[in-house]
């Protein structure tokens, strides 16, 4: 079976996803369970194609092929997994907030942290601030994560952050902000509990605010 697993964790980081399904098939036939098949073989593929992301030896075409491969197991054994009743690592609302509408650095986070184990309850693009505070009150979440590519729409995290106060929900949850023009800094300015520059480091940053 170790064999198999390691074929896995391969296909998915070389973003094979028919063959990475063929083995996960394979794995279930098996007799080998979904929450053994994500640890074992898919989190630790992700793991390397974040450190390869980051090392720049991969790039965002080859984090996005990873992550649908990872994403085409998942629907696989997601299923499985709310079967035998194993916990999310945690819930996340993510969206692109309101007046900006680039969403493919928002959707590889949203990938990455669903391979890691999240669940994620993707808000989508040109979210309003009580957007936001309507999905905190109707989905729980343990962190909202906002997505912002303009200088112009960085306002929008200030502004969804403001609202989530007024709206009494601040201390319900952990705030993360990502985006190409955001910075440490402003995300310290307007009172995110957490930044991250990439997908790999937003997973590393969300598994943090679990505790
Ligand atoms: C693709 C693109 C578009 C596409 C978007 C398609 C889509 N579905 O997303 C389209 C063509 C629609 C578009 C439109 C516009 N765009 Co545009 N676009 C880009 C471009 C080329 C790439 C963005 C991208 O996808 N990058 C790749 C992803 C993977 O990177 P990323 O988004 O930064 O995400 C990573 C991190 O930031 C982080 N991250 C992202 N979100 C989050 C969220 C959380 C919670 C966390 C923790 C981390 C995190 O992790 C991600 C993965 O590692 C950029 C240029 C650039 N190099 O960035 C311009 C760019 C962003 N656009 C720009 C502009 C000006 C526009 C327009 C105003 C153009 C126009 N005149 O119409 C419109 C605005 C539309 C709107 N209202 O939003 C400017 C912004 C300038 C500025 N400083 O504000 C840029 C920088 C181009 C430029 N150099 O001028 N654009």
């Amino acid at each position: 079976m170790q064999e198999i697993y390691d074929q896995l964790k391969e296909k998915v980081i070389k973003g094979d996803q028919n063959g990475a399904r063929e083995l996960v098939q394979k794995l279930l036939d098996g007799g080998e369970n979904a929450k053994a098949i994500i640890d074992t073989a898919l989190v630790p593929a992700m793991d390397v194609v974040g450190d390869k992301f980051q090392s720049q030896e991969f790039f965002i075409p080859e984090l996005l092929v990873a992550a649908r491969a990872m994403e085409g197991c998942l629907t696989l054994l997601q299923p499985l997994l709310a079967a035998s009743d194993a916990k999310p690592a945690g819930v996340v609302i993510i969206g692109t907030v309101k007046g900006d509408l680039h969403d493919i650095g928002k959707n590889i986070v949203a990938a990455m942290l669903k391979g890691a184990g999240f669940h994620i309850v993707d808000l989508g693009i040109d979210v309003s601030p009580a957007g936001f505070v309507d999905a905190i009150k109707a989905n729980k979440p343990d962190i909202v994560g906002l997505s912002a590519l303009l200088t112009t729409t960085m306002k929008s995290m200030k502004d969804t952050i403001e609202a989530i106060s007024a709206a009494g929900l601040r201390d319900a949850v952990k705030i993360m902000v990502g985006g190409a023009p955001l910075t440490q800094d402003y995300a310290s300015e307007i009172g995110a509990d957490g930044y991250s520059p990439d997908a790999a480091q937003a997973v590393k940053l969300a598994k943090g605010m679990m505790g």
